[in-house]
C-alpha cells in the first residue's frame, strides 16, 4: 500500500509510537521558530528548564508581532528574547526583517524537515514540503530542550487539484474554497495534503498561502509535494542545495478526499466574522468599503505584492478608502524599492507600513466605527481588527487592490481589467537583520529582564476532589482571541499574565475575570471547536491564573486543548452534546476521585445543585495523564 507524503516525513522522524490514527507519536523536531508575542513565554519556560544546549538543528526567534513599541514593554520583551536566544544558540531576527512565516520560507525552510513553531500559522512551511506544525509555547520550548514533540496521529485528507486558475483568481481563493467546503473545524486531527496536476501551476508562495490558511481549518498541518517549482523557489533564494524531491506514492491511501477544479473557481471572500463564511465576490456584490489592508503571513509574498503594484500602477485609490500595505519581508520590500513597484503603490495613495504583522493582530490601522475592511489576512474574528463593530472580509491581493481603486468590493474577472503576469525574481541573500549567537552562551550572557516581565503561573498536583463554579457558558467556535484578546493595548503585556488576566474573555463578558476571582475555582462550559485560532498559550495561562480547573465543551481545537493540558487544566468533552444546555452560570460542579478518574480516562462531572452526573470523553494519552496529574507539563518534566 502506497504512502502519503505526510506519513513518509513523519515516519522518517518517528521516535516513539506507531503511525496509526488514534494513537500518539513522538517525532524528532529539526527546526523551531518563535515570534515575540508568544516568544517571551517560550523563553521564560526554556530558561526554567535549565538546559545546557538546545537539541534542534536550527531555532529562530523572530520579532514581528509586537513592533509598535508604544512603551518600554515591547522593547524590553525584544531585549529579553534576544538575550535568551544568545544564551541558547538561537538565531534572532530583528524587528523590521519581516513576518516569521514568510522569513522562514525564504531563508530556512527545507523540504522533508519538521518545524515546530509557537504560532498557529507555522504550517506555511508546508508550501515547501515540510511538516510544519503550530503549537503552544511550552511545547516549542520542550522541543528545543529535547528535540522532540508528541502529537496524536493525524488522519490525512487528500485535496486533489485539477485544472488551472484563471486571471484574477489566486491561491487565496483556493483555500477560501476549501474552507467553505470543510469549515473551521473540518481539519481538526488531520493533515491536509495537496496533490494532482493543478499543483504544478502553483508557485511555492502560492502553496504557502494555502498551507498557511490551513490553520483556519483547525488542521494539524497542510503540505504540498516538493517538485521543480520548489527547486526554482529555493534557487531564487540562493538555496538550491536545500532541495530534495518529495511526493506521495501514486497509490497512497488517504482517509478522506476533496477534489478542486481550479478552472472553475472565481474570486471569493470570507464574510464577517469567520474564515469559513465564504461566498463569491460576485454574490456578495459591490458593497462600499472603507479600508483595504494588504499583507500578513498569508499574502505578503513578492508575487502577491507585485500583482498589487501592477494593479495600482498609474491609478488612484478611491477617496473613501484607506489602503495600507505591509510587505512580508525586508528582501521583498527592498526588491520593490529597487524595481519601482513601491513607487507605484505610494503614487496611487497607499500607506506603506512596516514589514510585520501589524494590522493583522490589531497593532494599528484599526478601521473606523462600523467600517467595512477588506483584508488579505487569514482571520476576521469579531473585534480582532481593534474595532468591535467593523466588518472584515478576507480576500486575495488581486481583489483587495482592484477594490481599493473602485471603492467597492470588486470582482476583477467581471471588471475586465488586465492583470499582467509577474516573472519570478532572484533574491540576493541578506542576513543583516539576523543576530547570530556566535561565541555567546549561558556563561557569558545575562538574561535581560524588563520590569514588565513576570513569572508565568504554575499549577499544582491534581487534587483528589475538584470543585468549581461555572463562570462562563460559552457558544460554538470560541476563539483564543475571544479568550485572551490581543491588540495594541494588550499585546505589550504578553509577558505579564497577572495583568493580562484582567482582560480574559473581555469581549464576550466584561465581568469574567471579576467573577473568577470571586469564585476562586472556576469551570467553563463551551460549545463546538472551543479554542480555535491562535496558538497563544495565554488563553490557557490567564484562565489558570484566574483559577479555572476544567473546561467542559462539545469539542476542542487542537492547539488550545494541548495548551490546557500543558497548564494542568482538564479539557473534557460531553459524551452527550445535548447536556450542554442543562448548565447555567453560577452552578457548582464537582469531580470526585479526580486522580483515579483521570487515570481511567473517563471523568464524571457532577452538578452539585441538580445532583445530575455527566459522563465525559477525555481522549487522554498516557503523556496527557502524566501532565494532568502533575499539574501541567513543566511539573511533569521536573518529575
Ligand atoms: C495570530 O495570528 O492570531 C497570532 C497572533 O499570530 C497568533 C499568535 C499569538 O497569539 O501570539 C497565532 O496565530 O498563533
Ligand atoms: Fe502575524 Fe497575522 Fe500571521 Fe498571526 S496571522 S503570524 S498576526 S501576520
Amino acid at each position: 500500500m502506497g504512502k502519503t507524503l505526510a506519513y513518509k516525513i513523519l515516519e522518517n522522524h518517528l521516535v516513539e509510537g506507531t503511525l496509526t490514527p488514534g494513537g500518539e507519536i513522538t517525532i524528532k523536531i529539526d527546526q523551531t521558530l518563535t515570534q515575540d508575542s508568544t516568544g517571551t513565554m517560550v523563553y521564560l519556560q526554556l530558561e526554567a528548564m535549565n538546559i545546557e544546549k538546545i537539541k534542534t538543528e536550527l531555532s529562530v526567534a523572530y520579532i514581528d508581532h509586537n513592533t509598535l513599541q508604544t512603551g518600554f514593554e515591547n522593547a524590553d520583551d525584544h531585549a529579553f528574547i534576544k538575550s535568551v536566544a544568545k544564551r541558547h544558540g538561537v538565531l534572532f531576527s530583528k524587528p523590521g526583517n519581516g513576518i516569521c512565516h514568510q522569513l522562514h520560507l525564504e531563508n530556512y525552510g527545507i523540504p522533508g524537515k519538521t518545524l515546530l513553531g509557537s504560532d498557529s500559522h507555522t504550517p506555511t512551511g508546508g508550501g515547501l514540503g515540510m511538516i510544519a506544525i503550530g503549537a503552544g509555547g511550552l511545547d516549542v520550548a520542550v522541543a528545543m530542550a529535547k528535540g522532540t514533540y508528541s502529537l496524536p496521529v493525524p488522519k490525512v485528507i487528500k485535496v486533489e487539484l485539477t485544472g488551472k486558475l484563471r486571471p484574477w483568481v489566486s491561491a487565496k481563493d483556493i483555500i477560501l474554497y476549501v474552507l467553505q467546503q470543510l469549515t473551521v473545524k473540518g481539519g481538526v486531527g488531520k493533515i491536509v495534503e495537496y496533490t494532482g496536476e493543478g499543483v504544478k501551476s502553483l508557485s511555492v508562495t502560492d502553496r504557502a498561502t494555502i498551507t498557511n490558511m490551513g490553520a483556519e481549518l483547525g488542521a494539524t498541518t497542510s503540505l504540498f509535494p516538493s517538485d521543480e517549482n520548489t527547486k526554482s523557489y529555493l534557487a531564487s533564494q540562493g538555496r538550491e542545495k536545500d532541495y530534495v524531491e518529495l511526493s506521495a506514492d501514486a497509490d497512497a491511501v488517504y482517509d478522506e478526499e476533496l477534489k478542486v477544479d481550479l478552472s472553475s473557481l472565481t474570486p471569493l471572500a470570507a464574510k464577517p466574522h469567520s474564515p469559513d463564511n465564504v461566498d463569491s465576490v460576485k454574490n456578495i456584490g459591490e458593497i462600499k468599503i472603507n479600508q483595504v489592508a494588504i499583507g500578513s503571513c498569508t499574502n505578503s509574498s513578492y508575487t502577491d505584492l507585485m500583482k498589487v503594484s501592477e494593479i495600482l500602477k498609474g491609478q488612484k485609490i478611491h477617496p473613501d478608502v484607506s489602503l495600507v500595505i505591509s510587505p512580508g519581508s525586508s528582501k521583498i520590500m527592498s526588491k520593490m524599492a529597487e524595481n519601482g513597484a513601491l513607487a507605484n503603490m505610494i503614487n496611487a495613495g497607499a500607506r506603506i507600513i512596516e514589514n510585520a504583522c501589524g494590522p493583522c493582530i490589531g497593532m494599528g490601522q484599526s478601521p473606523e466605527s462600523g467600517a467595512v475592511s477588506l483584508r488579505t489576512f487569514n482571520r476576521n474574528f469579531k473585534g480582532r481588527s481593534g474595532t468591535l463593530d467593523a466588518d472584515v472580509y478576507l480576500v486575495s491581493p488581486e481583489t483587495a487592490a482592484i477594490s481599493a481603486i473602485k471603492g467597492v468590493l470588486t470582482d476583477g474577472m467581471i471588471s475586465g481589467c488586465n492583470l499582467p503576469s509577474i516573472p519570478e525574481e532572484n533574491f540576493i541573500p541578506n542576513d543583516n537583520f539576523i543576530v547570530y549567537p556566535k561565541g555567546t552562551n549561558k556563561n557569558n550572557t545575562e538574561v535581560s529582564m524588563g520590569p514588565n516581565i513576570k513569572p508565568f503561573p504554575q499549577n499544582k498536583n491534581l487534587p483528589d476532589e475538584l470543585t468549581a463554579t461555572i463562570v462562563l457558558h460559552a457558544g460554538n467556535n470560541i476563539t483564543t482571541d475571544d479568550i485572551m484578546p490581543s491588540d495594541s493595548r494588550l499585546l505589550p503585556y504578553r509577558s505579564n499574565i497577572p495583568y493580562l488576566a484582567n482582560f480574559c474573555f473581555e469581549k464576550i463578558d466584561k465581568d469574567f475575570s471579576t467573577r473568577c476571582k470571586e469564585a476562586k475555582e472556576g469551570a467553563i462550559i463551551g460549545g463546538e471547536n472551543y479554542g480555535q485560532g491562535s496558538s497563544r498559550e495565554h488563553a490557557a495561562l490567564a484562565p489558570l491564573y484566574l483559577g479555572i480547573k476544567f473546561v467542559l465543551a462539545k469539542s476542542f481545537a487542537r492547539i488550545h486543548r494541548s495548551n490546557l493540558i500543558n497548564s494542568g487544566i482538564l479539557p473534557l468533552v460531553f459524551e452527550n452534546p445535548d447536556d450542554y444546555d442543562t448548565f447555567s452560570l453560577g452552578q457548582k460542579l464537582i469531580i470526585e476521585n479526580a486522580r483515579q478518574q483521570v487515570k481511567n480516562k473517563i471523568v464524571i462531572v457532577k452538578n452539585i445543585e441538580t445532583g445530575k452526573e455527566y459522563r465525559t470523553i477525555t481522549n487522554f494519552s498516557d503523556l496527557d495523564i502524566e501532565m494532568i496529574l502533575a499539574g501541567g507539563k513543566i511539573n511533569s518534566i521536573k518529575k
